[in-house]
Order: C-alpha cells, then sequence, then structure tokens
C-alpha cells in the first residue's frame, strides 16, 4: 500500500530516477567513487565483475547509479547498460599517463553509440591526491574532450579518497537534469 501510494505520488509529481553509469578504465576509482556517493565513506573494493547498481538521492534527486567493471574483458558488455542512460559519470586515474589514450578511445567508442547520443558526460579526473597527478587540463586534453560536438560535458578533479569534488560535479550534473 505504501509503495502503491508512492508510485502514485511519484507520478502525480513528476519524479523520476536518473540513470548514470559510472565508466572508465579498471582501478579508476569508479566503485570507491559509488560508495562514497552512496555511503559517503570509503569502502575498500576489488576488481568489479559485473556491475554494482546503487540507488542514491542527491539534492532531492534520484539516482540510479550503475557501476561497471572496467577491465579490457568486460569492457565489450558496458554497452549492454546504454539504454535509457541520462548521464555518463567518467572517471579516469590522473596518475595512469600511460594509458590515456586507451581510456579516450574507449570514451569515443562509448559517445558514439546512438543510444548514448543524448547523455550528459561528466569526467572526474580522479587521484588528485596522489603526487605527480594529471591536472584537469591535461586529462581534458588527452581525452580530447574540446572535440566534442553537440555534448554537454564537464571536467572536476577528485579525489574519491579525500571525498573532495565530488559533490561540485555532482551540482554540476543536477543543473544539467533539471534544466534539460
Ligand atoms: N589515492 C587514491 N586512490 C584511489 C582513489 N580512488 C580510488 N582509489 C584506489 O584505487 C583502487 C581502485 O579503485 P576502484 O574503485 O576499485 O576502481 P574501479 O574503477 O572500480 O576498478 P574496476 O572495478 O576494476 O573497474 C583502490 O585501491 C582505491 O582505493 C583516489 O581518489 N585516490
Ligand atoms: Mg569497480
Amino acid at each position: 500500500m505504501g509503495q502503491l501510494f508512492s508510485g502514485i505520488l511519484n507520478r502525480l509529481w513528476g519524479e523520476k530516477e536518473v540513470r548514470i553509469l559510472i565508466l572508465g578504465l579498471d582501478g579508476a576509482g569508479k566503485t570507491t567513487i559509488l560508495y562514497r556517493m552512496q555511503v559517503g565513506e570509503v569502502v575498500s573494493t576489488i576488481p568489479t565483475i559485473g556491475f554494482n547498481m546503487e540507488t542514491v538521492t542527491y539534492k532531492n534527486i534520484k539516482f540510479q547509479v550503475w557501476d561497471l567493471g572496467g577491465q579490457t574483458s568486460i569492457r565489450p558488455y558496458w554497452r549492454c547498460y546504454y539504454a535509457n542512460t541520462d548521464a555518463v559519470i567518467y572517471v579516469v586515474d590522473s596518475c595512469d599517463r600511460d594509458r590515456l589514450a586507451t581510456s579516450k578511445e574507449e570514451l569515443i567508442a562509448m559517445l558514439e553509440e546512438e543510444e548514448m547520443r543524448d547523455a550528459a558526460l561528466l569526467v572526474f579526473a580522479n587521484k588528485q591526491d596522489m603526487p605527480g597527478a594529471m591536472s584537469p587540463a591535461e586529462v581534458s586534453e588527452g581525452l580530447g574532450l574540446s572535440l566534442l560536438k553537440s555534448r554537454t560535458w564537464s571536467i572536476y578533479k577528485t579525489s574519491a579518497v579525500k571525498g573532495e569534488g565530488l559533490n561540485e560535479g555532482l551540482d554540476w550534473l543536477v543543473n544539467v537534469i533539471q534544466g534539460a
């Protein structure tokens, strides 16, 4: 009954869950970010085989957040989750200079998919707490973000372990979604 009632209220108020995918290469910090968002703490993670999904309420918006494994063998399955995606949080390990080009390839391939045409893109240049981390400008350059055509995107520097920058990025996303 309670559930039915809230279901009706949700429909009356037009509330809808916002579907977010967290993507990026293995070890970038996706799962750490998901649980930072959900429980506000650093949890110890193991490499994700498959996915984690959590519902997170932020600024009165309900986000359905899918965190997919980033290992090479798992990346082909990302596309199984693309339908109805409102936004992608693309996470980059800012210390991983060697794989920035690979990260760019995966990003571009994902954005080229028809189902992702209207998805907003929030890039997290993560692990900023580490010495030698690339700046957001370097990450942006490496990913070729300035070349993106007709895409709503932004990049933020984050440290998932310190909890820095995540809210700034999510605030941007909330603005984009509310303005949509
Ligand atoms: N120093 C530092 N370490 C981080 C940060 N974010 C994540 N890590 C660490 O990086 C490692 C990998 O983090 P995960 O969140 O498991 O990475 P993932 O992107 O989910 O990796 P896959 O599941 O394999 O795709 C863990 O040891 C995290 O503690 C950060 O901002 N700074
Ligand atoms: Mg993971």
